[in-house]
């Protein structure tokens, strides 16, 4: 099937809504995806970290396909054999009372921000409507016109209006902004401990225990968004880990199923989610038995192979090695585990050039924020492939 027909019929009959680098992919295994034309590529993205086990892990695959043969979907209105043990692993695996699964990352948010609000109604005794919820500047926390009436990218937010109040925006990582903006009627500061989408942005160390401090003080909850940074990506399996504190709530998601099929999850104190009734919140697919059972082997996958450890270790040598690049283009190298950032001079251009000549070498890999090439491979990656990126990453970087 040639490339070209592909993405001629993905224009004629779909949306633009994205830039695409001019590849087709038709296969994947572990950190390798092949074009439609057999080509082998490193994926450098990870599907922006949804397949951090590797593409189509074969224990995934293998959960999925014996579900396949049994049941896919009942919808809530019933239980199925599956939810309450993929619940229960993932509350293991976080320390969290309580998981309400969802499908998409976004879903998982909205989830998270109706419970911060009705908690603040019916526990903290904010009057209606007036509750409150703080966020960063640059955010990303998904696409929906909830979310993106409170992201700064007018991009995200130009022509979806009128947008949802409530929402108080400080400036990434600023604690002295994030004091000034808590009031009585704050219910919740809703934050990315790692900024993805914004260009793999590291806060001030100590950042995030302040914030915890303030929560404290003020009765609101601290609420993590570990879609992307979550799940191993950072070098620990929670990105909050790193600063020795814990949220009320957490959102998770992509890698929670490997990239087989999508399914998120809020998480949060059996307090938090009391605020949920029979029939005041749901979703068609969420917690269905093929999910669930694959998220249940995308997390045995990720403690089995010890994937956090390789994180770290990994993600330490990538980002040693790429700070000893002599490159007239890097400005810095920024991130944590194999959560990394290369960010490129504003003298050298824009980073998409040099993504699209790194996929000329083989090797895929995403900008963000224009002046952002964002490496977060698989975390099944080997230190041998790490190499053979970085050999092909010194070539289109260092002329
Ligand atoms: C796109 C990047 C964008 C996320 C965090 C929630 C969501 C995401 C921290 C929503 C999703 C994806 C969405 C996708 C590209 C990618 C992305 F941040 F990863 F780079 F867009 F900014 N919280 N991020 O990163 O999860 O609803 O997508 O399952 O929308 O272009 P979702």
């Amino acid at each position: 099937m040639s490339q070209q027909i592909a993405m001629e019929l993905t224009d004629r009959y779909s949306a633009r809504n994205y830039n695409p680098l001019p590849v087709v992919l038709s296969k994947g295994y572990g950190v390798w995806v092949e074009d439609a034309d057999g080509k082998k590529y490193m994926d450098m993205l990870a599907c922006y970290s949804a397949v951090n086990q590797g593409h189509c892990h074969p224990a995934i695959k293998a959960a999925m396909l014996e579900q396949l043969d049994l049941l896919t979907l009942t919808s809530r209105a019933f239980h199925n054999d599956k939810m309450g043990f993929f619940v229960q692993k993932l509350c293991e695996l976080s320390g969290f009372d309580k998981a309400l699964p969802m499908n998409t990352g976004a879903e998982a948010v909205e989830t998270g921000i109706k419970a911060v609000r009705k908690w603040g109604y019916k526990v903290k005794g904010v009057p209606a409507d007036k509750a409150e919820i703080i966020v960063c500047a640059d955010n990303f926390h998904g696409r929906t016109t909830t979310i993106v009436g409170f992201s700064t990218e007018p991009s995200y937010r130009d022509g979806f209006g009128p947008f949802a109040p409530g929402f108080k925006v400080i400036p990434y990582g600023d604690i002295d902004a994030l004091a000034a903006a808590f009031n009585e009627n704050t219910v919740a500061f809703l934050v990315e401990p790692i900024q993805g989408e914004a260009g793999i942005i590291v806060p001030p160390t100590g950042f995030l225990k302040q914030a915890r401090a303030l929560c404290d003080k003020w009765n609101a909850l601290l609420f993590l968004d570990e879609i992307q940074s979550g799940l191993g990506r950072t070098g620990k399996m929670f990105c909050f880990e790193h600063e020795g504190i814990r949220p009320d709530c957490l959102t998770v998601g992509k890698a929670l199923s490997g990239g087989f099929y999508p399914v998120s999850a809020f998480l949060a104190s059996s307090e938090v989610m009391a605020v949920f009734e029979p029939g005041q919140h749901g979703s068609t697919f969420g917690g269905n038995p093929l999910g669930s059972a694959v998220a249940c082997a995308a997390l045995d996958v990720l403690v089995d192979e010890d994937l956090v450890a390789k994180a770290e270790t990994l993600g330490a040598y990538l980002m040693e090695q790429l700070r000893a690049i002599p490159s007239p283009h890097i400005d810095f190298v920024r991130g944590k585990g194999l959560f990394i950032g290369v960010v490129i001079k504003d003298s050298s251009g824009p980073a998409r050039p040099f993504c699209e000549r790194l996929m000329e070498l083989g090797v895929l890999a995403k900008e963000t924020h224009n002046q952002v090439i964002r490496l977060a491979p698989p975390l099944v990656i080997t230190k041998e492939e790490i190499d053979w990126a970085l050999e092909r990453i010194r070539q289109v970087l260092v002329d």
